[in-house]
């Protein structure tokens, strides 16, 4: 029987550097011979791009934080059944950019919606299903906003004042204290390349853990 992929999540506040570490997460893997897939949320597949769009794109009629927060999980449902679930049960492992702590962190933290709502949506999408590892980028809210906002024009999310920022970076650290087995607490207001040699040893790591599937 195949051994079931490691499913590995990115989290952090915006501009704290999820992409670039994901892409030294994954040279690492495909240097230590790792069968492995890249995705990420919202999206991941074709529909569920669709609704990352819905969420992102600043418009006229203003969202509310209900509607926000199912377009997150329907869109996660499509991607988890589609995507996430049949890579895991091939063997190969998942890196994702976000997933639910995110939802926790922006809709929860952020939005201020009532965590135990978020719990029993994230028991009805996913079931028993949890990231075996979670690497969290952590930084000043100001640091990551500065990095993100050099680059431009601004999504929806990006559009929030620092204190909203501040309220997802505490939330994620609270979640991460309450699970310290499964969170990778990393200083993401180091240099990149300290940051990317921290990754690069921590993904050998689980691999020397784990095994290449
Ligand atoms: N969202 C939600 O509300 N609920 C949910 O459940 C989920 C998501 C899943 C889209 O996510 C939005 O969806 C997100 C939360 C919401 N909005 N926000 N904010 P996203 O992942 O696409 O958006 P993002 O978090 O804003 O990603 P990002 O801005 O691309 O940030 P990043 O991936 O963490 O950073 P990066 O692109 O790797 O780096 C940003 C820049 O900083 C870049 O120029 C790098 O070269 C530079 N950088 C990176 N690291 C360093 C260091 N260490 N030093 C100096 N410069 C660095």
């Amino acid at each position: 029987m195949t051994q079931r992929g490691l499913f590995i999540t990115f989290e952090g506040t915006e501009g704290v550097g999820k992409s670039t570490q994901i892409q030294v997460a994954a040279d690492t893997l495909k240097a230590r011979g790792v069968d492995f897939v890249v995705t990420r949320e919202p999206g991941g597949t074709p529909l569920a791009e669709s609704i990352r769009e819905l969420l992102l794109t600043p418009r006229d009629e203003a969202m509310i934080d209900t509607t926000e927060l199912l377009l997150v999980f329907a869109a996660r449902a499509q991607h988890l059944h589609s995507l996430i679930l049949p890579q895991l049960e091939q063997g190969r492992w998942v890196l994702c950019d976000r997933f639910t702590d995110a939802t926790f962190a922006y809709q929860g933290g952020g939005r201020g919606i009532d965590l135990n709502r978020i719990a029993a949506l994230e028991s009805l999408v996913q079931g028993d299903l949890r990231p075996d590892h979670t690497l969290l980028f952590d930084a000043p809210a100001e640091v990551g906003m500065a990095r993100a906002r050099s680059r431009g024009k601004l999504d929806r999310f990006e559009q929030e004042a620092t204190a909203f920022f501040e309220r997802v970076r505490q939330t994620y650290l609270q979640r991460a204290s309450q699970a310290a087995a499964r969170y990778h607490i990393l200083d993401a207001a180091q240099s990149l390349a300290e940051v990317s040699q921290s990754v690069h040893q921590l993904l050998n790591a689980l691999v020397d853990q784990h095994g290449c599937a």
